[in-house]
């Protein structure tokens, strides 16, 4: 198995979280967002939206859209289970994922950035503006989720970690990117806090990967990895 990834993709980070907490092994293919390389005609074969990530899974054209991806993972290696038992509550955890991963990520893409900067013609203060309005959009209503409802345990829901926590961890991480104040958001913290003590989130923080920088100005610094050396 194959991913096209990238350190910086928090789509890419997503999917390798729930490699690492499944024990599957998977090669990464580096595609440099920084470059523009997902913009190119060898990506568009690989996949026609020039976004990452993309799984090659060995037959038939490779698996796009995370959450999709992330599905086919926990159906081809149903253990330890992304989603919990029960139809309500995997709605629930369905619900809080696509808050983090489609309400407030695509907002956020380069892409976007690079619409409001060079069609838009913004400026570095009002994207930021623009950016952290709705992750902050997103945070609240995950904090209002993950603190109101007796679901919620020591992860997302319950007391395993599964979709929900990938989709809130990458969006805290990329929160930290954007520097969007996260002090109103207790539960977040505490939750994020909590996945990042297990080595395959570590281990799949886009700051502990390959071609990364040790920090990013104003983000919080990488979770710890036990017994890998970066
Ligand atoms: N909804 C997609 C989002 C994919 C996405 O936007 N990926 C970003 C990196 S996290 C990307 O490749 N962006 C390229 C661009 O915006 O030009 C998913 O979850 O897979």
């Amino acid at each position: 198995m194959k991913m096209y990834g990238f350190w910086r993709s928090l789509a890419s980070f997503r999917v390798r979280m729930a490699l690492n907490l499944k024990g599957v092994a998977c090669e990464e293919l580096p595609v440099n967002l920084l470059k523009g390389e997902q913009k190119g005609s060898a990506f568009r074969e690989v996949n026609p939206q020039a976004m990452l990530p993309a799984l090659d899974i060995g037959s038939g054209s490779p698996l796009f859209q995370s959450l999709a991806i992330l599905e086919y993972l926990d159906e081809i290696y149903p253990t330890p289970a992304l989603l919990p038992q029960g139809a309500a509550a995997r709605a629930r955890v369905r619900g809080l994922a696509l808050i983090a991963a489609c309400e407030a990520h695509p907002l956020v893409v380069p892409r976007v950035r690079e619409y409001l900067e060079q069609d838009l013609k913004l400026d570095e203060p009002t994207r930021a503006t623009w950016l952290r309005h709705w992750l902050n959009e997103a945070n609240d209503a995950l904090e209002f989720h993950l603190t109101h409802d007796p679901e919620t345990g020591r992860f997302c829901h319950g007391d395993t970690p599964g979709l929900a926590d990938i989709c809130l961890v990458s969006h805290v991480v990329g929160c930290g990117f954007f520097q969007c104040d996260m002090t109103p958001y207790p539960r977040l913290r505490e939750l994020t806090a909590r996945a990042f003590e297990i080595d395959a989130f570590a281990r799949a923080h886009p700051l502990n990967q390959p071609g990364a920088p040790a920090s990013l100005p104003g983000a919080p610094p990488p979770p710890p990895i036990s017994g890998v050396a970066r």
